[in-house]
């Protein structure tokens, strides 16, 4: 066995695999390395103590090329956890130290519903990480779904949360697209078969990801990717590539909280007239008066509703 030296350094967790990590040192070199010591997340049982996206400190084994061991975890600035596939009393950091989310939607081939979308939205906010939506394959869009999506730029855009189109297809947008994630450690979601991973290889041929053809059935695509894992576009700039995931989906979701997730009902909430409204049916209500004044989009309205009931994500 190789024993530990003295000889540190500060990397970053690009991937993990199971037991083992891919650290990349600032000295710019790859690392595999293990974690010693025990990790815990806010008291919280975790079935991964270290995450891709995270800080950590490296011992550099002697006499190993390139083999290292986890000795500490920096605090992160954020992170976004799901609940364990497989240990239901778990949960699953899925990345950390995040500067934004993203989602990849598309009308068509699959179908994202704007109920998805806002549940995204609603996690990413109550994560503290900034969001903004991809519409990919716009090439396939009929004249309609095109006019579709300039209304939900304008909706959403309102909301602070930027809208991009692309066409990773047509290689359409791909240069706002870089510009959105520039000197940044951005976090990509989307239902499986949206073109996360090849919008992926378009700003970093290098990363060449797998990807997959959108399986017929029901359209929903199959999982070609299914670890996240992270990216190095340039020195500053970061891609953390996730699974086709059903949802983002949020941990111990406090439903009197939703409300808090929307900012068009955040500005709002001191002027209903309880303090611990719904905003479903009370009297005095400042969201539904915004609502009735056409100020709160009506689809947002019913996201919250089917969030706050408890109703499956309409897709
Ligand atoms: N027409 C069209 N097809 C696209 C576009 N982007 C991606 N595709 C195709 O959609 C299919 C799925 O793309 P992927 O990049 O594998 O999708 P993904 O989101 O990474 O899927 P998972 O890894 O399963 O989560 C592939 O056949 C792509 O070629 C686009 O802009 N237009
Ligand atoms: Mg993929
Ligand atoms: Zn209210």
């Amino acid at each position: 066995m190789a024993k530990a030296t003295a000889n540190t350094l500060r990397g970053r967790i690009f991937k993990s695999t199971g037991s083992w990590y891919e650290v990349v040192g600032e000295d710019g070199v790859a690392y595999q390395a293990r974690i010693r010591g025990k990790f815990r997340l806010d008291g919280r049982k975790v079935t991964n103590p270290v995450a891709v996206g995270d800080w950590v400190t490296l011992e550099l084994l002697e006499n190993e090329d390139s083999q290292a061991v986890i000795t500490a975890i920096e605090d992160r600035t954020n992170y976004i956890i799901r609940q364990s596939p497989k240990k239901t009393a778990h949960a699953h950091i899925l990345a950390t130290n995040l500067d934004q989310a993203l989602l990849i939607a598309t009308l068509t081939f699959p179908r994202t519903s704007l109920g998805f979308i806002d549940r995204f939205l609603v996690t990413a906010e109550a994560f503290g990480v900034p969001a903004a939506i991809v519409f990919n394959k716009t090439d396939l869009y009929e004249e309609e779904q095109l006019e579709d999506i300039q209304i939900y730029r304008w909706m959403y855009e309102e909301l602070g949360y930027p809208v991009l189109f692309t066409s990773a297809l047509a290689e359409e947008g791909i240069g706002a697209l870089r510009l959105q994630i520039e000197g940044k450690t951005t976090l990509v979601t989307g239902h499986s078969g949206v073109g996360k991973s090849t919008l992926l290889n378009l700003l970093s041929p290098e990363i060449s990801q797998k990807t997959g053809e959108v399986s017929t059935f029901a359209n929903k695509g199959t999982h070609t990717t299914t670890f996240a894992e992270m990216f190095a576009i340039s020195d500053t700039t970061n891609i953390i590539d996730t699974p086709g995931i059903k949802e983002l989906g949020l941990v111990d979701f406090e439903k009197a909280e939703i409300g808090r997730y929307f900012p068009e009902f955040k500005s709002r909430l001191d002027d209903c007239k309880f303090y611990n409204c719904t905003h479903i049916h009370e009297p005095g209500c400042a969201v539904l008066e915004a609502l009735e004044a056409n100020e709160i989009s009506v689809t947002r309205y019913h996201s919250y509703l089917s969030m706050v009931q408890g109703e499956e994500s309409h897709r």
